[in-house]
């Protein structure tokens, strides 16, 4: 049965306990918008036919998709199928079920990965498609290229409002914490949390720290993508990051500064560097009016302070001792 609608704009966002969700979960809160979610047990997203009813019986206005299988670089080396073939599946059957229940609003969170590895820097949305993506994250890249080729097409054929945010690497609150599929700033902040209370003399940083990267804190992701919401009148892919890059190196020495862990640092070879340096061009955010607004040192301190606060509550700290980085096939080289 199909509920009574308020005047309040209905707004499903789809994976809301994730980094993304509940961020925006915790920014949608402060607006006027009806917030519907679904947990697991409710609608499973692998699943078309659960996801179509879903969509007809809770009737959403806006759509907000932020669910999908995520990791860090050796996750993605290790599982492309499942990085492939779950977020492809979810992303199908979510944008297909809002497109044939007349979505008023699709916006479709994609990722940085999915441009070519080796596009000039800083990285512009025309980007898409001129070259291939890094290997290392394959899988993912090309299951994000074809949600946004989907909201793209829907745009192009019926003239529906769907469209894609490509956000940089994001860190924050409720982030993965689990160093096999964590992605840096979370694994980082615990390997140098953990260092300190044991006292040990090293921290592996993966990869020969050259990588350069752009880091926006999740809490400025969601209040851009509030902003895009308002104020975006086009269905083309916009960037959302901070348009800065920094290596891997001076990352890593910021938040050990941060934590205050006062061993060394050791790196590894490029084997697991990933896409050498991605960091977004911004134009088209800033001319709409939005700057990120919280900078990389105190992104991190509160972030550190999160996982201070909630080490305890989810158990982040219980996890094994570093491998000796000569077992393994990323540490053949090791500089300290
Ligand atoms: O965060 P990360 O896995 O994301 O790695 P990517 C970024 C860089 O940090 C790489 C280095 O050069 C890593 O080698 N790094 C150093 C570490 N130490 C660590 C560590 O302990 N853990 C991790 N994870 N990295 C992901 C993609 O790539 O970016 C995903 O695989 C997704 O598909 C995400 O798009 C945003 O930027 O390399």
């Amino acid at each position: 049965m199909k509920k009574l609608k308020s005047d309040k704009k209905r707004v499903w966002l789809v994976g809301h306990t994730g980094l993304v969700g509940s961020a925006l979960k915790r920014r949608l809160i402060k607006e006027d918008f009806h917030i519907l979610t679904s947990s697991r047990s409710e609608v499973n997203l692998l699943n078309q036919h659960d996801v179509c009813e879903w969509v007809f019986r809770n009737t959403p206005d806006i759509v907000i998709m932020c669910a999908g299988k995520v990791g860090g670089i050796k996750a993605n080396i290790e599982s492309p199928y499942d990085f492939l073939y779950e977020n492809t599946t979810i992303l199908t059957n979510v944008i297909n079920a809002s497109h044939k229940n007349n979505i008023e609003k699709f916006i479709n969170i994609s990722s940085s990965c999915i441009y070519p590895r080796e596009s000039k820097r800083p990285i512009k949305e025309d980007r898409i498609g001129f070259g291939s993506v890094e290997p290392t994250n394959e899988g993912y890249a090309y299951s994000k290229i074809v949600g946004l080729k989907l909201c793209e097409s829907l745009a192009k054929q019926f003239n529906k409002n769907f469209f894609s945010l490509i956000p940089t690497n994001l860190y924050g609150p409720n982030d993965n914490f689990n160093l096999k599929t964590a992605h840096v700033p979370a694994a980082l902040i615990k390997k140098f949390h953990k260092a300190k209370a044991n006292n040990e003399k090293f921290v592996q940083v993966w990869g020969s720290g050259k990588a350069i990267r752009e880091f926006l804190h999740v809490d400025d992701f969601a209040d851009a993508c509030l902003h895009i919401l308002k104020s975006y009148t086009s269905v083309k892919p916009i960037n959302v990051g901070t348009g800065k890059g920094i290596t891997i190196k001076s990352f890593a020495h910021i938040v050990k500064e941060i934590v205050g862990f006062k061993g060394k640092i050791v790196f590894g070879n490029e084997n697991l560097d990933g896409m050498p340096s991605k960091v977004l061009d911004t134009t088209k955010l800033e001319t709409l009016g939005w700057r990120s607004r919280i900078s990389l040192r105190k992104g991190l301190k509160d972030f550190y302070k999160w996982f201070e606060k909630n080490e305890t509550k989810n158990n982040l700290i219980n996890f094994p001792p570093q491998e000796p980085p000569e077992n393994s096939k990323f540490f053949k080289n090791i500089t300290l």
